[in-house]
C-alpha cells in the first residue's frame, strides 16, 4: 500500500499519513479466529460462526484469499434452514464447554422444528442478510485475477446463487406477510444491535415469564461487564428465546402471539442493496427471467416501506413496533437506513446527510474522531461504553461509507474511510469504540472489524 493522501477536505487539519500497517495487522487478525473452513467473531467471546460476521468477514477476505472467502459463507450456508431461513448462530462443536450462552442445547432447533439442518446445530434466529454483498464482493474481486479464479468464482456463484435466492424469498415472505417491504424481526439479537435503545420501549412492554436458570459467560470474557447487556436485559432476551421454541419456531405462530414484532429498518434497507447484489449475481449465473422480475419488486417495495417509516421532525427513518402499531422514536444509526437501502432523490439524500453530519451524530465537537456513535448522544438512552448504546461500530461506518459511495458522495465516504482506518490504525481492531476518548472496548481482536479494515484499504486499489 502506498503513502496515502487525505481527502482535499481534511488536508488542513491533520498531516497526511499511512496506514501501511493496517493491512497486514487486520488479515492476521482473519487468520488468527480461523477455525477449519470459517472464522469466529472473535477469539473467546464468540467461538460459534454468526451469520452477518461471517458475511462482513468474506467480504475482507475476498481481497486475500478468494478461497477462504467463499468456503466461509459455504460453511454457513450449510447450516440454511428448509425455509431458507440463514441461523444467526452455527454451533461449533468444537468450542470449549461453557464458553458461551445460550448453547445449542438451549436452542434446541432440530429437535423443535423440522426446518431445521439436521447435521450443524444452530440457533433458532437470523441477522441481517449482507451475504449477497459479499459474493458479489468475491466475484468483483476475482475479475482482475486469472481465468482460473475467476471461474472458481463463477462456480461459486452458481452453486450458491439458488441459496441466497431462497435466503432473500424467505425474508420477504415469511418475515413480511403484510407485503409492507420491512422485515419484521422477532428478537433484538435479530438486529445485530442487541442492546440498541431502539428496543427498549418495545421489551418494557413484555412482561417476562419463568426463565430455566441460566449462567451467563459472555461477561466472564469481557473487561468490564457492565458494558455488556444488563441480567434484566438477559431476562428478557431468553424469555423471548423460550417463547419461540413454545412456537417451536413456526414463523406463522410466532406471529399469532409473539410478544415482540417490530419492523427492523436497518435490515430492511440492508435487505434493499443485498438484493441489488442479487440482481447482479442472477445476470452473471443467468438466472430465470422470473427471480429477477421478484427480486425487482423486493428492492421496489423495500425503498417504498423505508420512505414509510421516515420522520421528518428528526430528520430519520424510524423501526415500527407492530403491536402497537407505532414508530420507535430514538436517534440511532439505524435511522440512516435510507442511505443503506439506496434509490435516493436529492431531498431525501441531503436530509439524511444534514443529520449525519449534526452535533446529533458524526458532527458532534466532542468526539475523538468525526464517525457516528451508534446512538445519537442526545439520546436519553445514549451511553458511550455500552453495548451499541452509544460507541462506535467499525460495521456501521462501514455500511455508511459503502452506502455514501453508492449515493455519488465521495467526499463524506473518504472522510468516513480515512477517520475509520485512522480509529482502527491508532486503537487496535477493537469490537467497538468510546466515542469521545476513542479507547477501544469489547473484544480485542474482532474479525469483522479487521476484515471491513481489508474492504476499506483495497477500495483506493480496486475502484
Ligand atoms: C453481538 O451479538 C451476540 C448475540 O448474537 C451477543 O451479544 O452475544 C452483536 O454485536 C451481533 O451483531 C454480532 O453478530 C455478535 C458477534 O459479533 O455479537
Amino acid at each position: 500500500m502506498q503513502e496515502e493522501e487525505l481527502p482535499e477536505s481534511l488536508s488542513g487539519q491533520q498531516q497526511t499519513r499511512s496506514f501501511d500497517g493496517v493491512n497486514p495487522r487486520a488479515a492476521d487478525v482473519l487468520r488468527r479466529n480461523g477455525v477449519k473452513s470459517w472464522t469466529k467473531p472473535a477469539p473467546s467471546l464468540y467461538p460459534h460462526q454468526w451469520s452477518w460476521d461471517s458475511a462482513f468477514i468474506a467480504l475482507g477476505l475476498a481481497h486475500i484469499d478468494n478461497r477462504r472467502a467463499t468456503n466461509e459463507l459455504e460453511a454457513l450456508f450449510n447450516a440454511q434452514w428448509s425455509t431458507g431461513k440463514v441461523p444467526h448462530i452455527v454451533f461449533n462443536p468444537e468450542a470449549p464447554p461453557k464458553s458461551y450462552f445460550p448453547d445449542a442445547e438451549r436452542w434446541n432447533s432440530s429437535a423443535l422444528s423440522e426446518h431445521a439442518p439436521a447435521g450443524p446445530r444452530t440457533s433458532g434466529l437470523c441477522q441481517p442478510p449482507v451475504h449477497a454483498i459479499a459474493v458479489r464482493r468475491i466475484w468483483q474481486s476475482a475479475q482482475n485475477k486469472d481465468d482460473e479464479r475467476k471461474e472458481r468464482a463463477r462456480a461459486f456463484l452458481k452453486s450458491n446463487y439458488g441459496r441466497l435466492f431462497s435466503w432473500h424469498r424467505y425474508l420477504a415472505t415469511a418475515r413480511d406477510p403484510e407485503g409492507s417491504g420491512l422485515v419484521t424481526i422477532y428478537h433484538p439479537w435479530e438486529s445485530g444491535t442487541d442492546n440498541s435503545p431502539r428496543w427498549d420501549a418495545a421489551l418494557d412492554r413484555i412482561s417476562v415469564g419463568e426463565v430455566p436458570p441460566y449462567t451467563r459467560y459472555d461477561l466472564q470474557h469481557v473487561t468490564d461487564p457492565s458494558h455488556r447487556p444488563t441480567d434484566n436485559e438477559y431476562d428478557r432476551f431468553l424469555w423471548l428465546l423460550e417463547l419461540l421454541k413454545r412456537a417451536r419456531y413456526d414463523e406463522a405462530d410466532i406471529y399469532e402471539r409473539h410478544p415482540f414484532l417490530v419492523k427492523d429498518v436497518l435490515f430492511s434497507a440492508i435487505l434493499v442493496a443485498a438484493n441489488e447484489a442479487l440482481l447482479e449475481i442472477s445476470g452473471v449465473v443467468e438466472a430465470p427471467r422470473e427471480d429477477r422480475g421478484l427480486i425487482e419488486s423486493w428492492i421496489e417495495r423495500g425503498r417504498a416501506g423505508l420512505e414509510e417509516q421516515w420522520d421528518p421532525d428528526l430528520g430519520l427513518c424510524l423501526d415500527r413496533d407492530v403491536l402497537a402499531g407505532e414508530p420507535l422514536r430514538v436517534r440511532t444509526i439505524a435511522g440512516f437506513a435510507p442511505l443503506i437501502g439506496g434509490g435516493l432523490d436529492r431531498s431525501r439524500l441531503r436530509d439524511l446527510l444534514r443529520t449525519l453530519d449534526s452535533q446529533e451524530f458524526a458532527g458532534n465537537s466532542s468526539l475523538r474522531y468525526p464517525l457516528p456513535p451508534s446512538t445519537s448522544p442526545q439520546e436519553p438512552g445514549f451511553h458511550p461504553r455500552s453495548y451499541w448504546r452509544g460507541p462506535v461500530w467499525p460495521v456501521a461506518n462501514w455500511l455508511l461509507w459503502w452506502s455514501l459511495l453508492r449515493a455519488g458522495e465521495e467526499e463524506r465516504a473518504d472522510r468516513m474511510r480515512h477517520e475509520t482506518l485512522r480509529e482502527l490504525s491508532e486503537g487496535g481492531f477493537a469490537e467497538y469504540f468510546e466515542p469521545f476518548t476513542g479507547e477501544a472496548l469489547g473484544s480485542g481482536e474482532q474479525s469483522w472489524t479487521a476484515a471491513v479494515a481489508l474492504d476499506m484499504l483495497a477500495a483506493r486499489d480496486d475502484d
